[in-house]
C-alpha cells in the first residue's frame, strides 16, 4: 500500500536547489535528459547530516557525478521511488543522466507525446519523471532550459521564460536555451517541442512594457485561437486594473495539447492547454465553451501571480492557489459578463460538483490534512469551496482591506512557497479582524446547514431573526465546531422594497453583514416599519444549505428580491420544492399535475425574453435531476426522471404557442458573435425548443431538424441534436450520422458526438454506449474521448447509470479498469460517479458495492484508483 502523507509531518527539505540546468536530447522512444544542479543544505531542515533524497520515477539512469567526479553504484541508494546519496558537502553540484521514455508514457505525467510532438505536465509530480530532483513545491529553483532535437520534425521548441540563445548542428538538428530567471518549483516546468503552428499578439502592461504574446496549436487549428487570444489580453488587463498585478516576463505562450489529463497548466509563462479549452470557432465550440475557454484562460493567467510568484510550501496549502485564483477567475466572470448570472452558474457548479463531494464519502476539508495521491486532491472542495472561503474573507473584512490584505500577501511572500496561515495572516494585518475561529473553513470539512426563524413584534418595531447552523460528520471528523457565517441579508417589506432597520447602532436600508459564529444567534432589528420577509445569503454569501423558507415567501422574493442571485434563487428553490411533492405522489402511484405557480414562473420569465434573454432562459430552466437527489433521503433516479419529464412535458404544452413565437423571434441573424445579445439570444431559442419539443414531440423534431440544417453555429445545433438524441425518431441517427460525418477529423466536436449520446434519456442508451466503445473514433489513451463517453455517462446520465439492472455500474466498473492500465489519474476520477451509494436503495446499494469491489479486487490496480476506490467504499 502507498504512504499516507500527513500534514502534521511536514519537514523543511534537507537541501535546496539554486539552479538547475537541463539539456533534452528530444526523441519520443529515448529522450536523455541531462541535469546539473547547484546543491546547498538548508540549515532549515535541522539535520546537517541528512543524505540527498531525489525523487525519480520511470527513469534509467546512465551516470551520476558530484563535484564533476562520477560515483559508482556504492555510492547511492536507487530505488523504485528516486535516488539517495549520503555524506554530501554542504554545497555541490550533481550531474545526473537518465534516459527516458515518452511514446511509452501513457500516463501523460511527465514529457510524454501526443500526435507525434512533445508536451510536459509536472504538477503536482511529473517531474520527477523527467528526471531525479526534490520534487517538492518548497524548492524553488532557477532554471534553464536547452532543448536539442530533429529540425524538420520539432521546428518550434518551448520552455519557460525567455529564449537566449540557439543553433544548428550539422546532422540536422537544432537547439534553443531558455532561462527562466524567476525561482519556481519544478511542477511549473515545462517543455513544448513539435509541429506547430503559432498566433502572436502584444500587450502592452500597465507600466508600458511589451510582452510577446503567443498561442501554438497543431496545424489546421490556427483559426480557433481568436477567442483565446481576446480572452488572454483581457485577463491581463483586468488584474491590473483590479489587483494591480502586472506580468512579469517578456514572453507568455499558450501551447494546446489533444491529449491532456486536466483542462489547463499554469507553467511559468509557457501554460499548456487541453485543445477543448483553447479551441473555438462559432461552428464548431458552443457559447458554453467559449465561456469556459475565457475562464481557464483568465485562470492559468492569474496563478502567474497566485501559484507562479507565490507558490505553495507543499500540497497541503493546495487551496492557497487554487481556491485564491478560482475567486479571482469567478470575479473576473463577474465583471466582464452579467455579474448575477455569473455568480448563479458559478453557485450550480459547486453545488453539483462541491456539495455532493462534502455530503459523502470523499468528503475532506479545504487543506486536507493528509493524502496518498495527491493528484486525487484537484478536487471541487480545494477549488470551489476553496474560492468561497476566500470570497467570506473579504465579505468580512470589506473589499477595500482584502485588496491590502492582497498587496501585503504578495509584498510579504513574493518568490516564496507559502502557507494558508501567511494568506490568512495577511487578510488578518490589513483588517485587525481575528481569524481563529474562521480557520476553521480550511479544516473542517461538511457543508453547514443553515435554518431560521423570525419574529416581528409590531409595537415595538422590533424583528429578531434567529439562526441556527449544524454540520454534519464527515469521514474522521465526528465532532464539528460552529464555523463564522457571514450572512449577506435585507429585509423585505410587504410592498417587495428592502426595508431599513437598525442593528449595532447601524442604521441599513439594504444589503448588511451579520456574522453567525454560534451555533443559534439572534439578531435584533429595531425600526423595522413591518413585518418582513429576510432575504437570507443574498449573492450566495457562505457555502451553506438554507432552510425554512415557505412557498408564499419564494414567490414573494422571486418577485421582487433587489439582489439578482436571490430572486434566482428563491424561484429556483420554490421549484426544488414542488418537483420535491410531485416526486413523492408519483412513488404514491399518483399522477402529476402542473404546479400554478410553476408555470407562471415561466411565463413571466418569457415575459422578460426581449430585454433580457440569457436571464430569462436561466428563469425558464428547471433544477437539474442532480439538485434534485441532492434533496431525497432515498434517492430514486426513476421518479425524478419521469416527474422532470412531465414537469417539461406539462409546461411545454401549457405555454406551447408562447415557446413557438419567441422560438421564431430568436432565430439565427446571420453574424456569430460572442456578446452577451448574442448569447442570450441563442440561450432562450434553445431553452424554447427544448419546451416546444417536450411539449409537442412532432413540431420538435422538425424544428430541430431545420436548426441543425441551418448549419449556424456549435450552440444551435449541437442543442437540436441532443434534444434528438433523447428521442428514438428515426431523426436521431440521420442527424448522428450527418454530424459525424459533417465534422470527422475535429477531436472535439467529435468529443460532444459521444458525450450527447452517453447522456441520453433514450431507452437505448446502455447498449448505445457499449456498442460506442467499440466505435472507430472511441480511444481509452485519449482522456477527452474517455470523458466524454464514460464519465459524461456516469455524471449526467442519473437515468441509465442508476439503471435497476445494474448494467450502469457495471459499464464504468469495466471502463475504469481498462483505463486504470493506461492512465491511472483519469481512471481514478471515474470512481466519483460512485460517492454517494449509500443514499440510495438497498437494490442499487448492493450493485454498486458490488462494481466497487470488483475495481478493489483487481491484482494490479493503481495506487491513485486504489485509493479513490477505498475511500469511496468505506
Ligand atoms: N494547477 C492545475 C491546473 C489549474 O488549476 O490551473
Ligand atoms: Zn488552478
Amino acid at each position: 500500500p502507498v504512504a499516507e502523507h500527513r500534514l502534521a509531518d511536514y519537514r523543511p527539505p534537507a537541501f535546496l536547489v539554486d539552479t538547475v540546468d537541463l539539456i533534452f536530447d528530444l526523441d519520443p522512444k529515448a529522450t536523455r535528459v541531462r541535469a546539473t544542479l547547484a546543491l546547498r543544505r538548508n540549515p532549515a531542515h535541522g539535520d546537517a547530516a541528512a543524505p540527498l533524497v531525489l525523487d525519480g520515477e520511470d527513469l534509467t539512469l546512465n551516470a551520476v557525478a558530484v563535484d564533476g567526479v562520477a560515483l559508482d553504484a556504492a555510492a547511492y541508494r536507487l530505488g523504485e521511488h528516486g535516488l539517495v546519496i549520503a555524506d554530501l558537502p554542504d554545497a555541490c553540484t550533481l550531474d545526473t543522466d537518465v534516459t527516458i521514455d515518452p511514446a511509452g508514457n501513457t500516463q501523460l505525467s511527465g514529457l510524454y507525446v501526443s500526435g507525434g510532438d512533445f508536451f510536459t505536465q509536472c504538477e503536482a509530480e511529473g517531474f520527477r519523471r523527467i528526471t531525479f530532483f526534490p520534487d517538492r513545491p518548497d524548492v524553488m529553483a532557477r532554471f534553464s532550459a536547452t532543448l536539442v532535437a530533429d529540425e524538420a520534425r520539432y521546428p518550434v521548441l518551448l520552455s519557460n521564460g525567455n529564449p537566449v540563445d540557439r543553433g544548428a548542428m550539422p546532422d540536422g538538428q537544432a537547439w534553443v536555451k531558455w532561462v527562466d530567471p524567476h525561482p519556481k518549483p519544478s511542477y511549473l516546468f515545462a517543455l513544448v517541442a513539435g509541429m506547430l503552428v503559432s498566433v502572436h499578439d502584444e500587450f502592452i502592461t500597465a507600466s508600458g512594457r511589451t510582452v510577446a504574446l503567443g498561442i501554438y496549436v497543431r496545424q489546421g487549428d490556427e483559426d480557433k485561437v481568436d477567442h483565446a487570444m481576446v480572452c488572454l489580453k483581457r485577463s491581463m488587463r483586468w488584474d491590473e486594473e483590479v489587483f494591480g498585478l502586472e506580468y512579469d516576463l517578456d514572453i507568455f505562450n499558450i501551447a494546446a495539447v489533444g491529449d491532456f489529463n486536466a483542462g489547463a497548466m499554469e507553467n511559468k509563462g509557457l501554460n499548456i492547454f487541453n485543445t477543448a479549452l483553447v479551441l473555438a470557432r462559432p461552428d464548431t465550440a458552443t457559447d458554453a465553451d467559449y465561456l469556459r475557454i475565457d475562464r481557464v484562460i483568465a485562470h492559468e493567467y492569474f496563478h502567474n501571480w497566485t501559484g507562479d510568484r507565490v507558490t505553495c510550501r507543499d500540497w497541503f496549502q493546495l487551496s492557497l492557489k487554487e481556491g485564491l485564483t478560482v475567486f479571482r477567475d469567478q470575479e473576473y466572470g463577474a465583471d466582464t459578463t452579467d455579474a448575477s448570472l455569473s455568480r448563479i452558474e458559478d453557485v450550480l457548479r459547486l453545488r453539483g460538483f462541491q456539495f455532493r463531494e462534502d455530503g459523502g464519502p470523499l468528503a475532506h476539508p479545504v487543506r486536507p490534512p493528509a493524502y496518498r495521491k495527491i493528484d486525487n486532491f484537484y478536487t471541487a472542495t480545494v477549488y470551489e469551496k476553496g474560492a468561497e472561503v476566500v470570497r467570506m474573507i473579504r465579505t468580512i473584512i470589506g473589499a477595500d482591506a482584502f485588496r491590502r490584505g492582497m498587496d501585503i500577501y504578495f509584498a510579504t511572500n513574493d518568490n516564496t512557497a507559502a502557507t494558508i496561515e501567511d494568506f490568512v495572516g495577511a487578510m488578518h494585518e490589513a483588517s485587525g479582524y481575528d481569524f481563529t475561529q474562521f480557520m476553521r473553513w480550511y479544516d473542517q470539512a461538511g457543508t453547514p446547514a443553515v435554518s431560521f426563524a423570525g419574529a416581528y413584534d409590531a409595537e415595538a418595531r422590533r424583528y429578531t431573526l434567529t439562526l441556527r447552523q449544524a454540520t454534519a460528520p464527515t469521514p474522521g471528523q465526528a465532532e464539528k465546531a460552529p464555523f463564522v457565517i457571514p450572512v449577506a441579508l435585507g429585509l423585505i417589506g410587504p410592498d417587495g422594497q428592502d426595508l431599513a432597520g437598525t442593528i449595532d447602532g447601524e442604521t441599513v436600508a439594504g444589503t448588511r453583514v451579520v456574522l453567525l459564529t454560534e451555533a443559534a444567534q439572534s439578531f435584533v432589528f429595531t425600526d423595522v416599519a413591518a413585518a418582513p420577509v429576510p432575504s437570507l445569503f443574498r449573492n450566495f454569501s457562505a457555502p451553506i444549505r438554507l432552510s425554512g423558507y415557505d412557498r408564499a415567501q419564494l414567490a414573494m422574493m422571486a418577485a421582487h428580491d433587489s439582489d439578482g442571485f436571490n430572486r434566482w434563487e428563491a424561484g429556483h428553490e420554490y421549484a426544488v420544492q414542488v418537483l420535491l411533492e410531485a416526486i413523492a405522489a408519483h412513488q404514491r402511484g399518483a399522477g402529476f399535475t402542473l404546479d400554478d405557480g410553476l408555470r407562471d414562473a415561466r411565463a413571466a420569465a418569457l415575459d422578460q425574453a426581449a430585454a433580457a434573454p440569457a436571464l430569462a432562459a436561466r428563469l425558464l430552466g428547471l433544477p437539474g435531476a442532480s439538485t434534485l437527489a441532492d434533496r431525497m433521503a432515498v434517492v430514486d433516479p426513476d421518479a425524478i426522471h419521469a416527474v422532470l419529464t412531465a414537469a417539461r412535458r406539462a409546461i411545454g404544452g401549457a405555454l406551447q404557442a408562447r415557446f413557438q413565437a419567441i422560438y421564431g423571434q430568436t432565430a439565427y441573424d446571420g453574424a456569430f458573435a460572442v456578446d452577451p445579445a448574442s448569447v442570450g439570444r441563442r440561450a432562450l431559442r434553445n431553452a424554447c425548443l427544448a419546451y416546444i419539443m417536450a411539449g409537442d414531440e412532432a413540431a420538435g423534431i422538425a424544428l430541430a431538424q431545420a436548426q441543425i440544417a441551418a448549419d449556424t453555429t456549435m450552440t444551435e445545433s449541437l442543442t437540436a441534436l441532443a434534444l434528438l438524441v433523447d428521442t428514438t425518431s428515426p431523426a436521431r441517427d440521420e442527424a448522428l450520422a450527418a454530424f459525424h460525418a459533417r465534422f470527422q477529423g475535429d477531436a472535439l466536436v467529435i468529443d460532444k458526438f459521444f458525450a450527447i449520446q452517453a447522456m441520453s434519456s433514450a431507452p437505448d442508451t446502455l447498449a448505445r454506449i457499449e456498442a460506442l466503445t467499440r466505435h472507430p473514433d472511441f480511444d481509452i489513451r485519449n482522456p477527452n474521448r474517455y470523458r466524454s463517453l464514460v464519465l459524461a455517462f456516469g455524471y449526467r446520465n442519473a437515468l441509465w447509470f442508476h439503471d435497476a439492472s445494474g448494467a450502469g455500474y457495471d459499464f464504468v466498473a469495466r471502463m475504469t479498469l481498462a483505463a486504470d492500465q493506461v492512465n491511472r489519474s483519469v481512471a481514478a476520477r471515474g470512481m466519483e460517479v460512485f460517492a454517494d451509494w449509500k443514499r440510495y436503495d438497498p437494490a442499487r446499494q448492493d450493485k454498486m458495492r458490488a462494481a466497487l469491489d470488483r475495481i478493489i479486487a483487481a491484482n494490479d490496480l493503481s495506487p491513485n484508483t486504489r485509493e479513490m476506490a477505498e475511500r469511496v467504499r468505506h
